[in-house]
């Protein structure tokens, strides 16, 4: 140790012994006395160590050590004890207003509520002069002139400042409308940026132009509303009263941004102002919004209820600020508060992708909130953890929370825990600018420097507008029922507009009559737009497109072709990916042995022409790639696979994080491969790649759960966006979801993937046999609201992901995946079956020796996926083969009626059974007997072989198990099994 490293260290002992904080004593050292250099100096110079050096601070000139410029200065200050106390005294004050200034910021517009839903003042902000006393500090000290540390930017040009004006300065940097939350921030370089945005003295000073600019923004935003209330003052349209500066705020971020070079801003927002947003942020046609509320609607084109508050928009327009041109979208979303933001978050990282913007300069995301949601949603956290990984970051979302302080009757006090609705953003260390709404002026200021941030550190930045909500949760309800008082307030409360147009007129940056001009300026272009709307005769939906696919589609919205050509593929294809898939595309890389075991493997089955699961996947994958579409897979520990059979990613055993994607070295023109784990979210994870896939039709998206049975806690994400998309939404969506499943004896978690849950919610009519045509197949399809398929062998999965992008339309494709399957000696596919001229089968049929004498045939076994393993496995020890016919169905929804019936009619003697290996309400059994009913017109029964209802989808027992498996197909195959049933 040097002789000035011992001294810090006695130093520091000092200090704990007086009782200061680490962080207190770190921040000394951004002190910069001059004196202590030399105090250095002198040490380095070779001053006596020891007992001298441990506690200097009581050195007095009579001492006797030999540092002449300390002891000068110790003479000219008689007390240095107290002087530095005094300055780690005024420090750490300073540090208390950084760090809780916020909590006693004015931010309430009515007043009457704490924003951090605590009314104390903390004991270290000085809020009169006996609190002092907390720092050692007295009245008389008010007037003594303290040195800044550099971590405070109050003192403008000066670096020292009189101690009542550092009070005075932190006062109006931290406690008057815009209380700043950062301090929990872990880079001081982020720290400090934030501080001088901040604490800067003047820094919050605007043009002239700007403030009109402003109240122009404010008259726009509150006049559309009262508009809205005059014309149809008994329709629900959760106005923005008590709000308004959320249009300038938002304005203001998107100028900022434009004006750093972003050209594609994506919003997600829930129902609080959308309207407004919609008029006065994209500049959606005014007629095409008030058209909405004159019930022109046809239902068909209205998808659903209360449309005007869920559909998506697109709009490109000029930015008047920059001069430069935009696109703004707002994606289409469900009631399910905040279920929209991480689909806003995929979406945006598409389009990123798309124009090749790898670091969001050119594209970004503002994300609106409702505080209690905020708080409330777990799906806000899932979003926040993906704000950052490397294949889901969008490189900073701004987010703004309309605080209402309320949640429709629930007072926030009710409604969370932390003290603001905004806390779940400190985990990502986003910074938190909570301002008061009823000051337009530092909403805009706040909105810049979020803007900026975003643009700087290309992170998530939250505005928390904190407001009232002047109506009650819709213009129908009555707020005084649940929240008297702060109602009572909200009626004396004076309009953000008036009270800011007041404070213009008054520092005369505007007249009243200008003012004045304005409000009729802007009613005018309202009044003529509602005069246009009568003119609509109706409302055009393709209007409310979030994402135009542009090229896609024919001019009139309809699919260029009704048929779908082969998915098939060239031998040398084959072979080639094969290649790829069972080699390391580059040089000096060590795989695993076991890898490499597996990678022979593959070889060797390329040789032989054959696919397993992994390889038939392979093929698909690489396929689409080479013909320039892209291909990602999203989710849990895929780039491996669950069970260990994909291997996308390879890893050097020798290089740490050193990996290869074969897969991205198929051709140099080819598509790029995103294969990426996800964290460990489905609800978030599944949204983002649903937005994914709504950026552009030409792309494979795929989701893949780690068991079929985790995708419930992304319920939402399929039954509000997935399932009904296209109807509620006209947007078509061509996102996979794979899904494994089966029932492997493995217990009542990870067996069941529910099939029929999404088999329930197919739109297919059970009860009425369609008109089959030549195009039925694809018309069907396109018909559709998804497709449900639990593909049997390597070669039919390969086509069904084929035709996901060569189809002319997209729909959703869920896929029941295998699991012990993957490695089935018998589920291997031939390259024949994947060869040009072949294609998807929706049905395998029966091709086995009961084709051959189909007269003689006692029993036709429909069923799907896994079970046809075991079941053939039963015929051929019991004989059965020229007597059971078994056909299986792959794709079960949109039901394959026209092949269910020509194989039941080639079977005319024989009854017609479905055979499951779930429970019996579970599985298909429920979606495929009335259908297959509808088909045979009812002539015979459809007898039932498979588990018995239960609760659990499979017993946790595996003996149990096995006795259930044997008892089906007992019934299966035994000829007068069915007594039992009706
Ligand atoms: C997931 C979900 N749960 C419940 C609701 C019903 N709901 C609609 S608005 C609302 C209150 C929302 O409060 P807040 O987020 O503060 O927004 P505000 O209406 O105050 O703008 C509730 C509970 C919903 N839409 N979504
Ligand atoms: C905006 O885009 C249009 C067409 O997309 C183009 O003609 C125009 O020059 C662009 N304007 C600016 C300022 O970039
Ligand atoms: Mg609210």
């Amino acid at each position: 140790l040097t002789p000035s490293q011992r001294f810090c260290s006695s130093f520091m002992g000092f200090l704990s012994s007086k009782g200061y904080s680490e962080g207190f004593k770190s921040s000394l050292w951004a002190f910069g006395v001059p004196s202590w250099d030399v105090f250095f100096r002198n040490a380095n110079a070779g001053a006596p160590p020891g007992s001298a050096y441990q506690s200097p601070l009581a050195m007095s000139p009579a001492g006797g050590v030999a540092v002449p410029q300390f002891s000068s200065m110790v003479a000219a200050q008689p007390n240095v004890e107290k002087l530095v106390e005094d300055h780690l005294a005024v420090q750490s004050l300073i540090r208390a207003y950084q760090i809780r200034g916020h909590h006693v910021a004015q931010l309430d517009p009515l007043g009457i509520m704490d924003a951090d839903l605590d009314s104390c003042v903390p004991t270290d902000i000085i809020t009169s002069s006996d609190k002092l006393g907390f720092y050692g500090l007295e009245e008389s000290d008010l007037d003594k002139v303290f040195r800044l540390p550099t971590t405070t930017f109050i003192g403008g040009s000066e670096s020292a400042l009189p101690l009542k004006e550092i009070i005075r300065r932190l006062e109006m940097a931290y406690c008057q409308h815009i209380g700043v939350e950062f301090m929990f921030i872990n880079d001081l370089e982020q720290c400090q940026w934030i501080r001088q945005k901040f604490e800067t003295p003047g820094v919050m000073q605007f043009t002239l132009e700007e403030k009109r600019t402003l109240l122009a923004r404010m008259v726009r935003s509150t006049r559309f509303e009262e508009f809205l209330q005059r014309k149809w003052s008994s329709e629900k349209r959760f106005g923005l009263e008590g709000c308004e500066s959320l249009i300038p705020a938002l304005k203001t971020i998107i100028d900022k941004s434009s004006e750093n070079g972003v050209e594609n801003v994506i919003m997600g927002m829930p129902h609080r102002g959308r309207l407004n947003v919609l008029a006065n942020v994209i500049r959606k046609e005014l007629e095409q919004i008030f058209c909405q509320f004159d019930s022109k609607l046809e239902a068909a084109d209205e998808g659903s209820g209360d449309v005007k508050y869920h559909l998506g928009m697109y709009h490109r327009r000029i930015n008047r600020v920059t001069d430069r041109n935009i696109t703004l979208s707002l994606v289409a979303n469900p009631s399910h508060l905040e279920a929209v933001d991480p689909v806003v978050q995929g979406k945006t990282k598409a389009e990123q992708f798309y124009c090749g913007d790898s670091d969001g300069k050119r594209v970004m995301s503002i994300l609106l909130h409702g505080d209690a949601a905020f708080a409330g949603q777990g799906i806000v956290y899932e979003t926040f953890h993906l704000s950052d990984l490397p294949s889901y970051t969008t490189h900073g979302t701004v987010h703004v929370v309309v605080n209402n302080q309320i949640g429709f009757t629930t007072d926030p006090r009710m409604a969370r825990s932390s003290p603001y609705p905004t806390d779940v953003a400190r985990v990502v260390n986003a910074p938190i600018f909570h301002v008061n709404a009823d000051d337009p002026e530092a909403v805009m200021y706040v909105c810049n420097v979020a803007a900026e941030w975003r643009a700087t550190f290309h992170k998530d930045v939250v505005v928390d507008l904190v407001c009232y909500r002047r109506m009650g949760h819709n213009e129908m309800d009555e707020p005084m029922f649940t929240q008297p008082l702060m109602y009572k307030q909200i009626k004396k409360q004076k309009g953000v507009l008036l009270k800011y147009a007041e404070k213009l007129i008054a520092e005369g940056a505007v007249s009243r009559q200008e003012y004045e001009e304005e409000i009729a300026k802007y009613d005018k272009i309202c009044e003529e737009a509602y005069a246009r709307s009568k003119d609509e005769k109706i409302l055009h939906i393709k209007h409310w497109l979030d994402s135009p696919w542009p090229g896609f589609f024919t001019l009139d919205g309809q699919p260029k072709s009704m048929s779908c050509p082969s998915t098939g593929l060239t031998e040398e294809n084959l072979t080639h990916i094969g290649g790829i898939a069972s080699s390391v595309p580059v040089e000096d890389f060590t795989i695993h042995g076991g890898l490499s075991r597996i990678l022979k493997g593959r070889a060797d089955m390329v040789k032989k022409r054959t696919v397993d699961w992994a390889l038939g996947e392979y093929m698909a994958f690489g396929s689409l790639l080479k013909e320039g579409i892209h291909v990602r897979l999203s989710g849990q520990d895929v780039e491996r696979g669950t069970f260990s059979h994909r291997h996308h990613v390879l890893h050097d055993q020798n290089v740490d994080k050193r990996t290869c994607i074969p897969m991205n070295h198929l051709s140099p023109d080819q598509a790029p491969y995103t294969v990426c784990n996800s964290s460990l979210s489905e609800y978030g994870v599944l949204g983002f790649e649903l937005g994914f896939a709504m950026a552009s039709p030409n792309a494979l998206v795929l989701w893949e759960a780690q068991f079929g049975d985790f995708h419930n806690t992304a319920q939402c994400i399929i039954d509000q966006f997935i399932c009904p998309g296209q109807a509620k939404w006209v947007r078509q969506n061509g996102i996979v979801l794979l899904l494994p499943h089966g029932m492997e004896g493995m217990g009542p978690e990870h067996s069941s993937a529910r099939p029929e849950r999404f088999l329930q919610m197919c739109n297919d009519d059970p009860d009425v046999m369609p008109t089959i045509t030549e195009d039925f197949a694809v018309r069907q399809l396109y018909d559709c609201n998804w497709i449900v398929v639990n593909c049997s062998s390597p070669a039919n999965y390969f086509h069904v992901i084929r035709r996901q992008i060569l189809a002319p339309f997209r729909k959703p494709l869920i896929v029941f995946t295998p699991k012990s399957l993957l490695r089935h000696p018998e589920a291997r596919s031939s390259f024949d079956e994947m060869l040009p001229g072949t294609h998807f089968q929706r049905v395998i049929l029966e091709d086995g020796v009961a084709a051959e004498r189909p007269e003689e045939v006692k029993r036709l076994i429909f069923c799907t996926g896994k079970v046809y393993y075991e079941l053939t496995k039963e015929r051929k020890n019991r004989g059965m083969e020229g007597t059971v016919a078994i056909a299986r169905m792959e794709q079960l929804s949109p039901f394959p009626f026209d092949l269910v019936k020509a194989e039941s009619e080639r079977y005319a003697n024989a009854d017609l059974v479905w055979c499951q290996e779930e429970h019996k309400n579970q599985g298909y059994y429920d979606y495929v007997k009335p259908r297959i009913r509808t088909t045979i017109q009812r002539a015979k029964p459809v007898w039932y072989a498979g588990r018995d209802p239960a609760a659990a989808p499979a017993t946790g027992n595996k003996n149990t198990h096995l006795v259930e498996v044997r008892r089906f197909l007992d019934t299966a195959f035994g000829l007068d099994a069915f007594k039992d049933q009706q």
